[in-house]
């Protein structure tokens, strides 16, 4: 049955207001660095309770939003977590990594050290939901979980770069053992750890460059 349909009303701008809004938003999200030295001031928890309800608006396949965030800020579950991230990194970095991915990350300067997922205030775990769980136990389909969830970890990243604090989309890889350490269902998939909090005072990140509109769009 199709659901009630509702008017959907947006205030009608001058195209100055809209153009205004355009260069704002893209000012500030240009202005977004992922940050790997994080400060351990505290963040509250309805700040990321906010984040977390702004990448649930995600659009989603068949509106079956199949994604879960785990919100972690227990210091002893951030230091086992560090210490399985590390271990996995480690022999990633050691071996497991080609030497064209190690060349890749070397502007990056990342190794198998993660000691910000220890500092941060908060751990926030994305999991996409292959299937849904109905009330009644029986599995329900879930569609474009992959594209669904991106969107919802943009919205994510945009939403904490706005609030004035940082992240980083870290993915330790296998990321099997944050199933474990945070009680996940088999239906659920670890698909991204974003460590939460204020830059360190004296961080600092890659001078990288972002591509040109020429590169990345096309006009026909
Ligand atoms: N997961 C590792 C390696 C890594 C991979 C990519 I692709 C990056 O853009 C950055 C890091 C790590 O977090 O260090």
């Amino acid at each position: 049955m199709p659901a009630p349909r509702i008017p959907y009303m947006v205030n009608a701008l001058t195209d100055d207001d809209v153009r205004a809004r355009a260069e704002a938003f893209y000012a500030q999200m240009d202005a977004r660095r992922s940050v790997r030295d994080f400060s351990d001031r505290p963040v509250p928890r309805a700040v990321i309770e906010r984040a977390i309800l702004t990448a649930s608006t995600a659009p989603s396949g068949a509106h079956k939003q199949p994604w879960t965030f785990v919100a972690v800020s227990d210091p002893d579950l951030k230091r086992r977590i560090r210490e399985a991230a590390e271990a996995e990194e480690r022999e990633s970095y050691d071996g497991r990594m080609s030497e064209e991915w190690l060349a890749a990350l070397e502007p990056i300067g990342t190794d198998w050290r993660k000691p910000f997922l220890e500092t941060v205030p908060w751990i926030v775990v994305l999991f996409a939901q292959r299937s849904g769980l109905r009330s009644d136990g029986t599995k329900e389909k879930h569609y474009y979980v992959q594209e669904s969830c991106g969107i919802a970890a943009g919205l994510f990243i945009a939403a904490i770069h706005q609030m004035g604090l940082a992240t980083l989309t870290h993915t330790p890889s296998p990321m099997r053992f944050l199933s474990e350490l945070l009680e996940r269902t088999p239906n659920e998939a670890p698909l991204i750890l974003f460590p939460v909090g204020f830059p360190a005072d004296d961080a600092t990140v890659p001078d990288l460059q972002r591509k040109p509109l020429s590169e990345v769009a096309v006009w026909r």
